[in-house]
């Protein structure tokens, strides 16, 4: 047989030759550099046989490629081994320890067990030990071809094995790879040898895992590790976890007192404190004044409906799965609504318009209800009651892209305020396969998502496409943010709607005189209150800008004897409606100043005899970069300052 190598030369070899042989026969160097192969561009093993006349690459330390890919793998297979040795040394036969599947993930891999006794978080220290000891050991890694008769005979202790055997085709070979007395049936590839793993590993947690994830099989336990080639990348993701546990809206939230859910009152149903009211309610105002300066109409209607409406719109057909129950009553069958796109869609029916008037544009902070998985609520970005920032634009089918454009803008806009950075533009569109989810109307789909297109593509705006995410009435562009716990989420979204005008038969009266069909487009500028918070909380941390934090001043005496005048201050704030407080217990000044630096307020007066003299502040300011300290700030120009930049959402 023969390879060819990167450089166009091909290597002659003996039928069967492994990586390894290829490596050998270009120089003794590279054979004991090499830690795995492409071969025809797939990542393999030094110990698999090539197939003949393959482009093949040699992976090595200074050429890496992807293989972190391989050194996970390989090292599930050091724990799978090390757990083993961990149980016999506690006295256990080896067979006492059954093995589910191990397999490599992002940043690292994980291995399932069903041990004779659980093991702990507190014992995966010891566990690590014993992996770096096998390390240390430098194992060759062996894999052999046996036949399906064999495999079996040789995992019949272990019920999972024996599962996975028998699916296995009875005339192919298996394939085991062992290291020292340690056998896996395993596909591969992994490393050569167990000392050309990376001690850049970490074991992080347990949890129960279904035998494949099925909820009717045994739960096992899996331990999770992470694992990269240097220790300089582990140390970097650790810090990143830090960092995203630390941003977390769930824990923030609970720091200041935003939000919370009870038990009684049931998952996915937040109650908003006082402080998170305060976010939302400056969300919302900010919102509903831009939109009302951009000729949206603002109404209200109600969260339920007769099951009826859910029917003509599509939702009952395609929308289903994500809504609660119906409710009955008398002869009626009502439904909470998971959108609010057919209630809005009465208010535009409610009396004919002229082709003058268009677009129309009704907007609404509208509450709704969607039976989101139990699994799937996160704190308020994934919850079942929510109030969406939602409008739907009807308008002629000449307005879509100047429609497109002033919703996209206008959410840049906001955005803007709020310092966003970090999203991108997704095009959702439909799977053509998936025939439940969507409608069927290849010619309708194909013209909405060509306008999508278009829209962005004359914005210049960069995106990505992503068949199967549309919407089951249209296609849409949503803005996607990354959430502290690395999850993609969408934010904002434009969707543009030629059926739901076509369900409902809506009309407007052209200039001719002839009845026309207008499109709709449905719009989430700052997505769900709910969502939008906690995309906040993360993206500050906490640290809110001033009209939008819970509490934005805290003004504190240094001993009792200024009391009044922080008090007179603060009345004088607070007639200028701040939201300011006064520390007069009669902790000590210091204590005081961490309180407040602990709540997160951004402004911190604190006031002394020289202060008080001179009707003067000593300011320490909260900013990104640290705390800012001014000392005798005149109070009336602060004043002054701090409304300025509220008014201006600075
Ligand atoms: C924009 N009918 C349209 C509307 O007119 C609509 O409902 N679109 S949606 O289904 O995409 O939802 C709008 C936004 O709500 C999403 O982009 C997302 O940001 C937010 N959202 C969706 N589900 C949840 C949830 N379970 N919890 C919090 N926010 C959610
Ligand atoms: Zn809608």
């Amino acid at each position: 047989m023969h390879v060819t190598l990167p450089d166009g030369k091909q290597l002659d070899l003996p039928d069967g030759a492994t990586a390894l042989d290829a490596a050998k026969a270009i120089g003794p160097r590279l054979a004991q550099d090499a830690l795995a192969a492409t071969a025809n561009g797939e990542l393999t093993d030094l110990m698999t046989p090539l197939p003949d006349g393959a482009r093949i690459t040699l992976v090595t330390k200074k050429n890496p490629g992807d293989a972190a890919a391989l050194f996970r793998h390989s090292l599930s297979h050091a724990l799978s081994m090390a757990v083993g040795e961990y149980y016999e040394a506690k006295g256990f036969p080896k067979e006492a320890v059954k093995r589910g599947v191990g397999p490599y993930i992002e940043n690292g891999f994980y291995q399932d067990f069903d041990l004779p006794e659980p093991l702990r978080e507190e014992d995966l220290p010891e566990i690590e030990k014993i992996m770096r000891d096998i390390i240390g050991r430098g194992l060759d890694i062996v894999r052999s071809d046996v036949g399906k008769q064999k495999a079996l005979e040789q995992f019949g202790y272990d019920p999972y094995k024996v599962e996975l055997i028998s699916e296995l085709p009875d005339d192919e070979p298996i394939t085991f790879y062992a290291q020292g007395d340690y056998v896996d049936l395993c596909r591969g590839p992994h490393f050569p040898n167990t000392g050309k793993l990376p001690q850049a590993f970490k074991l992080m947690s347990t949890s129960g895992a279904y035998w494949r994830g099925n909820e009717k099989n045994p739960i096992l336990q899996r331990v999770y590790g992470v694992a990269f080639a240097t220790q300089k990348e582990l140390d970097e993701y650790l810090r990143l976890l830090e960092e995203a546990k630390r941003r977390d809206h769930r824990r923030i939230g609970k720091e200041m007192d935003l939000f919370f859910t009870s038990e009684v009152i049931g998952p996915g149903l937040p109650l908003w404190l006082p402080g998170g009211a305060t976010i939302r309610r400056e969300l919302e105002r900010f919102v509903v004044d831009k939109e009302l300066a951009q000729g949206y109409q603002h109404v209200y209607t109600p969260i339920m409906a007769k099951s009826e409406l859910y029917k003509i719109s599509g939702h009952w057909d395609h929308y289903n799965e994500d809504m609660f129950p119906v409710m009955k009553m008398d002869e009626e069958e009502l439904v909470l609504r998971p959108m609010n796109c057919p209630h809005h869609i009465q208010i535009y029916s409610h009396k004919p318009h002229s082709y003058r008037e268009l677009p129309i544009k009704i907007a609404e902070l509208g509450m709704m209800h969607r039976y989101e998985q139990s699994g799937q609520l996160t704190g308020l970005s994934r919850v079942r009651e929510m109030t969406l920032n939602d409008a739907h634009i009807f308008c002629r089918p000449d307005q879509i892209q100047a429609e497109l454009r002033a919703a996209i803008e206008l959410i840049q806009d906001c955005y803007n305020v709020l310092g966003f950075t970090g999203f991108s533009y997704r095009l959702s569109l439909r799977d053509p396969n998936d025939t439940e989810k969507y409608f069927q109307d290849d010619e309708m789909w194909n013209s909405a998502e060509a306008q999508l297109r278009e829209g962005l593509g004359k914005m210049g705006l960069e995106f990505y496409e992503s068949p199967g995410d549309a919407a089951f009435y249209g296609p849409k562009v949503d803005i996607q943010v990354r959430s502290a716990l690395g999850k993609d989420e969408t934010l904002s979204t434009v969707q543009l709607d030629f059926l739901l005008p076509q369900k409902f038969e809506l009309e407007y009266v052209a200039e001719d005189g002839s009845r026309q069909r207008p499109v709709m487009i449905h719009r989430g500028l700052l997505s769900t209150m709910e969502r939008m918070t906690a995309f906040l909380i993360e993206q500050t941390a906490g640290n809110f800008p001033l009209w939008l934090a819970p509490r934005q001043v805290a003004i504190i005496p240094i001993a009792d004897r200024h009391n009044d005048y922080a008090w007179e201050l603060r009345n004088e704030l607070h007639a200028a409606g701040l939201r300011v407080e006064v520390d007069d217990s009669s902790n000590r000044m210091q204590a005081k100043v961490r309180e407040a630096e602990l709540s997160r307020i951004p402004f911190m007066l604190i006031v002394g005899d020289k202060e008080q003299e001179a009707r003067e502040v000593s300011l320490r300011e909260r900013t990104a970069e640290g705390t800012q300290e001014r000392k005798g700030v005149k109070f009336d120009d602060l004043k002054a300052e701090l409304v300025k930049r509220r008014d201006t959402r600075a």
